[in-house]
């Protein structure tokens, strides 16, 4: 068979492309014009130059997108769907080179890339080519919206793009992508992977740039439906640039996820759960398991295991497989992360974090753990957006759902219990996209997921996650409503 493609292959490629990279628009590849670089956070180097898109360039997509839209939408699901199996495919026949890219932009461990990031994008495609085929079974009344602007952050750079991309084509949409800025380069080889099936010129547009692309593409009277993942400010922002245009809107943004350990749980199942958790990605996780709620009979024992556990973690390149914890996605994060820490121990916060040696250079953290707090803390009320974990303690359920629920966020929790009749009672309490009982983190293209309150709107994945990408037939030949 082929040889396994590793870090050899991912430098191959980049050098291929004379490690500088255009918009592909329309099945081509634009000249590059402007450049930011792109750099692996775990060594500081750059990787490659990727194309700050102007407004022109939005354009251009734009109407690649409107013009594919016509021959896209008119295809049956089933001949959709079988260019979402070839993306499939695609992806798992390259997984290796997808992994070892991802992991060389954003710094995440390859065990995760290789384990999860990548085998969940070929999933959901898998499963949504499903849904194309089924389309006009499940949703006969139902027609696309149109052209999609998506915006996706650097945490999960191409499964974000995959919950995106999956359910806007197999409703019958055509897309305008945009990557966020640290983090293009899985995006623009995905670009190669259409090209490579022959999916329909236009169907898949991919524009890179910083926030100004994103507003360009935000504001543009072109695009029917935005789809955004980031941080709130910006979900805010786009929310008021939107409203009354006419655009449908779903956002996905941050959390302060709760992770409730009642005294009856396993603790060291519940231990190991937290572990994934809270550092999983760095705890660069928009459901990350941030605030952890233990019962006070069990806190002292909970939080000395805890603690040992945390001398075992791993901080380091993120390119070896026995790493635990990888690089930050860029030194403006670590910086914040930093800034936080400051402003919650001048509140009184206590840290710790364990001993284990740090990578000499590059944008890594300890993980730390953060106690005495109370709730108006720094730490306890913002998303820090890294690997810190904040712990608190309650004394009955009634206090353990209403610590959970101070928070301006809504969009995951976890209950660990092994009484299922408490778990069972206290799940519905709390005002979250997704409650986890005893587990966490399980995603499946099956599933929605998203968020209440600060943390956005829609939901993505399942049956709710395609009716996001479709709008009842009789809306078809409305007019957006003018601007007031
Ligand atoms: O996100 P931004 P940032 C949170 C997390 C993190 C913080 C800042 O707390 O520390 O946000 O991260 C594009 N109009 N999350 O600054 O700016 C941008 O180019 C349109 C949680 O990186 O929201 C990128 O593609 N688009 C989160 C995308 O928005 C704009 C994941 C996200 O970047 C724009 C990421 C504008 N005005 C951060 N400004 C999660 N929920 O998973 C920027 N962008």
């Amino acid at each position: 068979g082929p040889a396994p493609e590793g870090p050899d292959q991912a430098i191959a490629w980049l050098d291929a492309h004379d490690r500088k990279f255009g918009h592909f628009i329309d099945g081509k590849w634009t000249k590059p014009g402007k450049t930011f670089s792109s750099d692996n956070p775990a060594t500081g180097e750059s990787l490659a130059q990727i194309t700050d898109g102007t407004a022109e360039d939005v354009n251009a997509a734009v109407k690649a997108a409107r013009d594919a839209f016509k021959g896209w939408s008119a295809l049956s699901g089933y001949e959709r769907g079988k260019y979402l199996y070839a993306i499939a495919r695609a992806v798992q026949k390259h997984a290796r080179l997808f992994a070892v890219l991802e992991t060389m932009d954003n710094g995440k461990p390859i065990r995760e890339s290789r384990d999860i990031d990548i085998p969940l994008v070929a999933r959901h495609f898998y499963h949504h080519a499903g849904w194309a085929q089924h389309l006009n079974r499940e949703f006969p009344d139902a027609v696309p919206y149109g052209v999609c602007g998506q915006i996706i952050p650097w945490n999960f750079p191409l499964l974000m793009l995959a919950w995106k991309i999956a359910p806007a084509l197999a409703a019958g949409n055509t897309v305008i992508l945009k990557p966020a800025e640290f983090t293009s380069l899985t995006a623009l080889l995905f670009a190669e992977i259409c090209e490579r099936v022959g999916l329909p010129k236009g169907v898949v547009n991919i524009v890179t740039g910083e926030g100004g692309t994103g507003q360009a593409i935000t504001a543009h009277e072109g695009i029917d439906k935005i789809a955004f993942t980031g941080s709130t400010d910006v979900g805010k922002a786009i929310r008021a640039v939107t409203a009354g245009s006419g655009k449908g809107l779903s956002l996905e943004l941050g959390g302060k996820s709760p992770y409730i350990v009642f005294e009856d749980a396993d603790i060291d199942s519940a231990i190991e759960g937290l572990i994934d958790a809270i550092w999983f990605n760095q705890g660069q996780v928009c459901c990350a398991g941030s605030r952890l709620l233990v019962q006070e009979s069990i806190e002292e024992r909970f939080i000395t295991k805890l603690k040992k556990r945390m001398q075992t973690l791993r901080v380091g390149d993120p390119l070896d497989k026995s790493i635990d914890i990888g690089a930050m996605i860029a030194p403006i994060q670590v910086e914040r992360i930093k800034d936080l820490m400051k402003r919650g121990i001048a509140e009184g916060a206590e840290v710790y974090e364990p001993d284990g040696q740090m990578p000499a250079r590059g944008c890594f953290l300890k993980p730390a753990l953060v106690t005495n707090v109370s709730p108006a803390n720094t730490l306890v009320a913002e998303e820090i957006f890294g690997p810190i974990l904040v712990a608190m303690s309650f004394r009955t359920p009634e206090e353990a759902v209403q610590l959970a629920n101070n928070t301006k966020y809504g969009l995951a929790a976890t209950v660990w219990s092994e009484n299922i009749n408490l778990a069972l009672d206290i799940a519905p309490q709390i005002k979250a996209g997704v409650v986890w009982i005893n587990g966490t983190n399980n995603f499946d293209a099956a599933v929605g997921f998203g968020g209440y309150k600060e943390s956005g709107y829609g939901r993505e994945g399942g049956r709710e996650g395609m009716s996001a990408y479709l709008k009842p037939a009789w809306e078809k030949d409305l007019k957006p409503a003018p601007a007031p």
